[in-house]
């Protein structure tokens, strides 16, 4: 029976809501620059809006206009800042010296009349205290002096989609190498914002500027924060120099890394493959450690599975940098799965996003397949428009474990192609050989004569050869 007494958990994880405090206000904010269809204006805010509840923060509302350009002080046209502001509280106003005639060009770059008419346009009076916004997001990268205009404009916190992003990442990140690498991208992301928000107003409690790492970079100056880099990443490479020598012993064994954009189903498919307790959650960057498993059941030789930390459109550069080393273990991996959410309207970007941020790290995207995931959530013919599109995809669900033991067996055959077959003799002096050979090649037949084990196996050419060298070396 479950007790009467209120439940002392809040629904929420307690990673985004550590008490119970009412979940913070924001209001999201989009420009939609030409050449950007309606379509992906949208579903790049519905993103935003995603990325903003894994946070803990609820949207009370999205401002959107169309432009040719950006404003160089605050992003959206005067108009549509005093709209914004009325939503927070704030004046509309910046106080800054914009020059008249740049204002005067930059109102002339406004496309409002193509926006469909505003609702709050009518009721011009200011909302009510209680139902404000305390945060305003905005879906583009700011400068720290646009941030600084805008906060002053708005009275609120002002955060932008990288803003968001870090800070996920920061309260995700698990293995030390994670953290190491957020940390060096979060102060990194808030040097030059710092300088700017010491001479503004009072950042708002609540928000990301209060807490956490940002807390500590507010009390350190920029050389401070230049020296703690370095010595982040002094530790970081000292940890990488441990990850080089385990990832030199396992090359050559047969790897297979899963990778795509966040939410795709990678850690989904990772424990259906390995058996593995991986966490898989419907949150935007689950995953920001890679982790390595066998494949189980078992195959001879052994495959290893990795899962690997989700992409994400408009990926600051910083974190893509942070995250190369992690992204290591899919460059040294013979089959890239490319794992999307079929379900997902948009995956075809998604998955464009997926093969840029890796030609940007360098990975050899040669020997891959298309795993349209979630199948499960689409129909028949949806299924078969997707066949048409893609005739070499894999479809499957990751939660159909039929599914699972056919791409299990697609994995297998992939390997199997270019193993090769050899004859290894083992003299009864060199029987501690035996362990090695069955750990990595699958024995096909087994005999003995009087000098030693006659054994027919069948692998990696590059391990034969290995242990073919290691017999001869003290023989
Ligand atoms: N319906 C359905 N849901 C799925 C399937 N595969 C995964 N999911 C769900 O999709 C959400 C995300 O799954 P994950 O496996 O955590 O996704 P991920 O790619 O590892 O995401 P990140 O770690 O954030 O990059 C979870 O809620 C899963 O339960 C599937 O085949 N069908
Ligand atoms: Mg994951």
């Amino acid at each position: 029976m479950r007790s009467a007494q209120p439940d002392p958990t809040p629904e929420e994880s307690p990673l985004t809501q550590p008490d119970r405090k009412p979940k913070p206000r924001s209001v999201l904010v989009g420009l939609q620059l030409p050449g950007v269809s309606d379509e992906d204006h949208q579903a790049s805010l519905a993103e935003l809006s995603r990325l903003v509840h894994t946070l803990g923060f609820t949207v009370t509302a999205t401002v959107t206009q169309k432009r040719t350009g950006p404003v160089t002080a605050t992003v959206i046209g005067a108009g549509k800042l005093k709209e914004l502001a009325r939503l927070t509280g704030g004046s509309g106003i910046v106080a800054s010296q914009v020059p008249e005639s740049r204002r005067k060009r930059e109102a002339r770059e406004d496309l409002e009349a193509e926006t469909p008419p505003d609702p709050y346009e009518a009721e011009l009076e200011p909302i009510a205290e209680a139902l404000q916004a305390t945060i305003v997001i905005f879906d583009s990268e700011l400068t720290p002096n646009q941030l600084r205009n805008l906060e002053s404009a708005t009275g609120a916190e002002v955060l932008d989609r990288t803003g968001v992003i870090v800070e996920i990442f920061h309260r995700h990140a698990k293995t030390r190498e994670a953290r190491l690498q957020v940390e060096i991208a979060k102060l990194k992301y808030l040097a030059p914002r710092l300088r700017q928000a010491r001479g503004g107003a009072d950042r708002q409690a609540g928000g990301i500027g209060a807490k956490g790492a940002g807390e500590s970079a507010h009390e350190l100056d920029r050389r401070r924060i230049r020296d703690r880099i370095a010595e982040l990443t002094r530790e970081l490479d000292s940890i990488q120099v441990g990850q080089e020598e385990r990832r030199g012993r396992r090359a050559e064994q047969a790897r297979v890394a899963l990778v795509g954009y966040t939410n795709a189903g990678k850690s989904s498919l990772m424990r259906a493959l390995t058996g593995s307790e991986v966490l898989v959650q419907d949150k935007l960057f689950a995953t920001l450690d890679t982790t390595i498993r066998a494949m189980h059941p078992p195959s001879q030789p052994r495959i290893l599975i990795s899962d690997t930390v989700g992409f994400i459109k408009k990926l600051p550069h910083d974190l893509v940098a942070s995250f190369r080393s992690t992204l290591d273990e899919a460059a040294e991996a013979s089959l890239l799965l490319f794992v999307v959410d079929a379900s997902d309207k948009t995956f075809r970007s998604q998955l464009q996003v997926t093969r840029e941020v890796l030609g940007e790290i360098g990975v050899d995207t040669a020997a891959s397949k298309l795993i349209l995931n979630k199948i499960d959530r689409l129909a028949e013919a949806e299924l078969a428009a997707l066949r048409l599109e893609f005739p070499d995809a894999i479809q499957l669900s990751a939660q159909r474990p039929a599914d699972v033991a056919a791409l299990r067996e697609q994995i297998i055959r992939f390997f199997e192609a270019d193993m090769s077959e050899d004859e290894l003799h083992v003299p009864y002096s060199r029987s501690e050989v035996l362990g090695e050979i069955r750990r990595h090649l699958r024995v096909l037949q087994e005999s003995y004569d009087e000098t030693g084990t006659v054994m027919r196996v069948r692998g990696h050419r590059g391990t034969i050869d290995r242990l073919v060298k290691l017999l001869q070396s003290t023989q």
